[in-house]
């Protein structure tokens, strides 16, 4: 029979110098494990005589907690030194220049995005944002479209089964927004006027071929103040389309249009100059479609708890994935979302090139290529 005191002494010694995790477990399967010094002695005490049995029982238990503690204590000691190791041989200098070689891109949407937001930014815009699952009130009634509105026919619109404990039911269905508004009226909801808005995000319409994919993205617009006028609207996007196109003669042209929630409505269209192989934004014999705008309808004001009477506004919407197309001339919009990685090289933009209004906003230095 070992002495206790000093096989304690000698455990505990080996397990406080014990230096890793490893080490430690090597330490406590020699004492605990199956056939550890420990244990040995503890299937020895059956052979032994009563008293003798309860006293060594204690004295064995005593020394048993007393290096599971030791044990348990050097563990938390070792794993803080083993983490510590770790993240050590991990530190990242942030401070190191980008390898080119592994650089990533911004994609198209993103470089057209920020461009926008850049424009209206200065004009001092705020960025608003919302939900991509929106209700029907926000998606459509707030917005002057009544229930038998064509627009919300089953085949453009993808619908959401709320409760599917339920059978689907038309009129409670929750949508996946088919156009960014529904943050406009959010805006309304909170805040009176002056409101100056872009309302930029992924919007979804059941559609799909080489110029329309199931998630397009929008920027929408909106200004509501005290005697806001078409002539608001006119001045602020022509300043836009002449700063994204970045031509100070860029001719435009507006045509009455139709939309629910505004009234009236027009389409901006920029001059440009079309040839077989070649489409050339500027001054030239045709004209190209850009957005879509108009006067807020009253019925959307006071949807959104803002009296007519007292406040006008003007409100626009663009497509960001066909002015992307437009002016990098991409030609399959489903290539946009396929993430292929050769694409992105090929007609992305490298991420340290900033758009903003003071740097140069497109950027045609930092094209990727
Ligand atoms: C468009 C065209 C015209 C529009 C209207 C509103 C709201 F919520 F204020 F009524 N938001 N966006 C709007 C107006 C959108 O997209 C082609």
């Amino acid at each position: 029979m070992e002495n206790l005191d000093d096989l304690q002494k000698e455990i505990l010694g080996k397990i406080n110098s014990a230096d890793n995790l490893k080490e430690l477990d090597d330490v406590r399967v020699n004492i605990m494990g199956k056939k550890g010094r420990l244990t040995e002695m503890m299937k020895g005490l059956g052979a032994l005589p009563l008293e003798e049995k309860i006293a060594l029982g204690k004295s064995l238990n005593v020394v048993k907690n007393e290096i599971e503690k030791a044990i348990e204590k050097q563990k938390q000691v070792l794993e803080e030194k083993a983490l510590n190791e770790k993240l050590s041989g991990e530190t990242v200098d942030v401070t190191l220049p980008v390898r080119p070689e592994v650089q990533g891109r911004i994609h198209p949407v993103s470089k057209i995005y920020e461009e926008v937001a850049a424009i209206f930014g200065q004009m001092g815009f705020e960025v608003a944002e919302g939900p991509d699952i929106e209700d029907q009130f926000h998606n459509f009634n707030a917005l002057n479209m009544p229930a038998n509105h064509p627009a919300r026919q089953m085949q453009d619109t993808f619908y959401l089964n709320n409760d599917p404990s339920k059978p689907f039911d038309m009129d409670t269905a929750y949508v996946i927004r088919t156009q960014t508004s529904g943050i406009q009226i959010r805006t309304m909801e909170k805040q009176q006027p002056p409101i100056r808005i872009i309302a930029p995000g992924r919007t979804y319409r059941s559609d799909y071929d080489a110029t329309h994919t199931p998630m397009f993205h929008q920027v929408e617009g909106l200004v509501i103040d005290k005697n806001i006028t078409m002539a608001h609207l006119k001045g602020c996007l022509y300043d836009f389309v002449k700063a994204f196109f970045e031509i100070d003669d860029l001719p435009v042209r507006y045509r009455p249009s139709y939309f629910p929630f505004t009234e009236p409505s027009a389409e901006m269209d920029i001059g440009c100059l079309k040839t077989k192989t070649e489409l050339k934004v500027g001054a030239g014999t045709d004209w190209l479609e850009i957005l879509g705008c108009g006067m807020v309808h009253p019925n959307v004001l006071r949807a959104g708890g803002i009296n007519p009477d007292e406040y006008q506004g003007f409100a626009f919407g663009l497509g960001i994935d066909r002015l992307a197309m437009l002016k990098y001339g991409i030609p399959d919009l489903r290539t946009f979302f396929e993430s292929d990685v050769r694409w992105l090289k090929h007609y992305g933009f490298t991420p340290l090139d900033i758009s903003s209004m003071t740097g140069g906003l497109s950027n045609n230095g930092g094209l990727a290529r």
